[in-house]
């Protein structure tokens, strides 16, 4: 991996002019999910002006959902590479080089590649994907991620006949990122999915969020989001997809296996955590909401788990 400083993010993905009008044509008559993360300038609400556009289609599975602020979504944040609490890494993780960029993606596939963040950006057409976002720690948002889906990106790789499942490690570069020169966590952070949950249609590599480029503290350039589990399974700031044959050991599985399991589906009766996953407050709302089955997605994905104890396999 090649990563040299560069002060902007400079993607050749920024959406000349007329092609963000006609995205605006689009949303605008689409959903009203869609629409309602418009102003009527067709600027994303709130959204950083200083990050570059992505030209995205509405894509299937989204909440209708109001989605949380920008503002809260780029301030409330989960990156223990720079901090554990919620509110530095937004000002912490500018200083993470996330251009260039390349993601290896090896292992049990027929054809392994390193691909350039550039070109990854435009291999597939993005959606725009407004999905519940859980974290097991209790609180919740709505989400508008730009992305595509894994599997386009699986497909094209080929995996082998072992490949059962697939292993997603984070970024190293402890000069960026404090946290890595401690031991808080085993460096760098590793994610796993098995094959199929992979391949499901709801598990997309994300590139932006509200219209825009992921900012850092978010995962740029490209993190995963996999909506139907709790938010540690969506690893940030990728630079390695393997395809493997074993179960990867995933950092906070490594860290408290007793609390955290491979799976972690969204799961109201888990009482694997001290604390109960029963409820939770979405980002904004005054009162707490109960949790839904794996974050309200059931009927897309509970055949992937059909006679498995959820308890066991947690
Ligand atoms: N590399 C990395 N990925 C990560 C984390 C992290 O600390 N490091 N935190 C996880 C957790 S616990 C959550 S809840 C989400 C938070 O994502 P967000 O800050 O975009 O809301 O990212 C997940 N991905
Ligand atoms: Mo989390």
């Amino acid at each position: 991996m090649s990563r040299t400083k560069s002060p902007d993010i400079k993607p050749s993905e920024i959406t000349d002019e007329s092609i963000y009008r006609s995205r605006r044509r689009f949303l605008t008559a689409a959903s009203a999910a869609a629409a309602g993360l418009l102003l009527s300038e067709g600027r994303a609400v709130g959204a950083s002006p200083r990050l570059p556009l992505l030209a995205a289609h509405p894509g299937p599975y989204s909440t209708d959902e109001r989605p949380t602020s920008y503002q809260d979504i780029t301030h409330y944040n989960n990156f223990y590479e720079f901090a554990t609490d919620k509110y530095s890494p937004a000002t912490l993780a500018a200083s993470l080089v996330t251009h260039p960029w390349t993601v290896t993606v090896d292992g049990e596939v027929h054809r392994p590649g390193t691909y350039d963040i550039d070109r990854l950006v435009r291999m597939y057409p993005l959606e725009d994907r407004v999905y519940r976002f859980r974290c097991v720690e209790g609180w919740s948002m709505v989400i508008p991620w730009v992305g595509f889906p894994l599997n386009r990106l699986i497909r094209e790789v080929r995996p082998t006949g072992n490949a059962r499942y697939v292993k997603f490690v984070t970024v190293y570069d402890p000069k960026e990122m404090p946290n890595q020169r401690t031991d808080l966590l085993h460096w760098p952070y590793v994610e796993g999915l098995r094959l199929d949950e992979a391949m499901h249609p709801l598990t997309i590599l994300a590139l932006g969020l509200y219209g825009r480029v992921l900012p850092n503290q978010n995962g740029a350039p490209v993190r995963l989001v996999v909506p139907w589990k709790y938010g540690f399974k969506s690893i940030k700031s990728i630079v390695r997809i393997s395809f493997v044959e074993k179960q990867p050991l995933t950092t906070w599985v490594r860290a408290v296996p007793s609390e955290y399991g491979f799976y972690s589906n969204v799961n109201p009766q888990d009482d694997h955590t001290p604390w109960s996953q029963a409820r939770e407050r979405q980002i904004g709302d005054f009162l707490r909401r109960p949790t839904l089955l794996y974050n309200g997605y059931g009927d897309q994905v509970a055949h992937l788990y059909r006679g498995m104890d959820l308890n066991r396999y947690f």
